[in-house]
């Protein structure tokens, strides 16, 4: 189960701190039987999504965010639901504030300490047919359940954005200690990033990588991890799946055989 994984970063003792993460240790590769013509249609499928995300960038409203002239945007995908709802799930001690506007409302709240901006659309189209294939597939091939509900959405990350290194299993809007990523839009200059916390609160990146297009790549988010959009003017979009471990089987999956 999630509990029992090793980490990689956690020291032999507190003298021997790791300086290095190995890709084998945080990452896989999925292979799910998909062509490239499957993740042209997914893309399809999702495109309404990104008609929102363009519109609100678009609009001139703030987007808050701890880079200046940066900024990165979640949606989730699936049922439609309200700010409210969405946030009195996770309970008591979820804050927010909001914006509306006619076709989505866009939320900001504080799960670590940089502000995560929802974008909400008030209809959504349904999960798309593709997405639960690839849901299914992906479920299948882990042997845990992938996405569902409340499990998947879309990252926008603007040039130059990057998170503070976190982990995900231990907050409370996530508690997921692993993720499956679909990359839609993305450039070489676009890295994961795994490392390690400094106690002064330096963070040390110690293994980049870059998570190429149409393909399936499992990370782990337990670990002290961070993504950056290096390029210089291109945008950044992924599909984020969550691994619901806890009613499946964890790490380590076994890694993919090269044929
Ligand atoms: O790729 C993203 O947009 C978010 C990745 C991340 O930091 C996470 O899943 O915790």
């Amino acid at each position: 189960m999630a509990g029992s994984r090793s980490s990689p970063t956690e020291p032999a003792s507190a003298a021997t701190p790791p300086d290095a993460i190995a890709l084998d240790d945080v990452y896989r590769s999925l292979d799910v039987g998909w062509s490239g013509h499957d993740y042209a249609e997914l893309a399809t499928e999702l495109a309404p999504y990104l008609s929102w995300i363009r519109a609100f960038l678009a609009s001139g409203e703030p987007l808050p965010s701890h880079i200046e002239n940066s900024g990165s945007i979640a949606v989730p995908i699936g049922e439609s639901t309200t700010p409210e709802a969405l946030f009195a799930a996770l309970g008591e001690g979820a804050r927010f504030s909001m914006r509306e506007y006619p076709e989505y409302w866009v939320t900001v709240h504080y799960p670590n300490p940089e502000p995560v901006v929802t974008l909400l659309p008030k209809v959504l189209p349904g999960v798309p047919r593709k997405l639960l294939e690839l849901s299914e597939r992906c479920s299948h091939a882990l042997g845990a359940p992938v996405g569902g509900i409340g499990g998947m959405f879309l990252g926008w990350l603007l040039p130059g954005f990057s998170w503070a290194m976190h982990t995900d299993h231990d907050n409370l809007f996530e508690q997921i200690a692993t993720r499956v990523h679909v990359p839609l839009i993305t450039t070489p200059e676009s890295l994961w990033v795994w490392g390690r916390k400094e106690a002064s609160g330096t963070e040390k990146w110690l293994l980049t990588t870059h998570l190429g297009p149409d393909q399936v790549h499992v990370v782990r988010v337990d670990v002290p991890h961070t993504v950056w959009n290096g390029h210089a003017s291109e945008p950044r979009l992924h599909l984020i799946l969550d691994v619901h471990e806890d009613a499946g089987r964890a790490w380590p999956y076994p890694a993919r055989r090269e044929s």
